[in-house]
């Protein structure tokens, strides 16, 4: 008797733990990017709690995200890189019928013109009901060797 109350007792412990474990993860949760996202093709959706991290892990690292909005709301979207230059590209992708393929068609780049870490945010107004655009994130032209995360935030308005 006295051992399975001591069991019982571990038990409960166990799942009081859990518990604790489980509510500290839940507020620290966040979503990160899949690689590969190289390119649209494979690109990580934005999750809807509007906030993503990412890593340019290596020299020609691409992060693409993709994500789909509405007629009527502003979104806006902001890299905040942590250790070094990055560069932010809005686009859509577009079906070319010369070539039968789906090419990037560059809505707006956002670069700092600064050098070393800091926010870049690029503006998206939807013209039709309902559009799939997206983000992509490399180093930035100047230091293309960059290794740097970063958050990736999206506001919508
Ligand atoms: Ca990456
Ligand atoms: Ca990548």
């Amino acid at each position: 008797m006295k051992f399975r109350s001591g069991l019982a007792g571990v038990l409960v412990s166990i799942c009081l733990l859990m518990l604790i474990a489980m509510s500290v993860s839940c507020e620290e949760w966040w979503y990160a990017e899949l690689e590969p996202n190289d390119d649209f093709w494979e690109a990580t959706a934005m999750p809807s709690n509007n906030k993503i991290s990412g890593r340019i892990s290596e020299n020609g690292d691409l992060d693409n995200f993709y994500d789909i909005v509405y007629e009527g709301n502003t979104y806006t979207y902001t890299i905040q890189d942590m250790t070094n230059n990055l560069q932010l590209m809005l686009y859509r992708k577009v079906y070319n019928t010369e070539d039968s393929s789906w090419h990037a068609e560059v809505v707006g780049v956002a670069v700092d013109i600064e050098s070393g870490a800091g926010n870049e945010s690029l503006v998206y107004v939807p013209t039709e009901t309902q559009e799939e655009v997206f983000v992509r994130v490399e180093a930035s032209s100047d230091a293309p060797d960059a290794i740097s995360s970063y958050w990736l935030v999206k506001t919508v308005e």
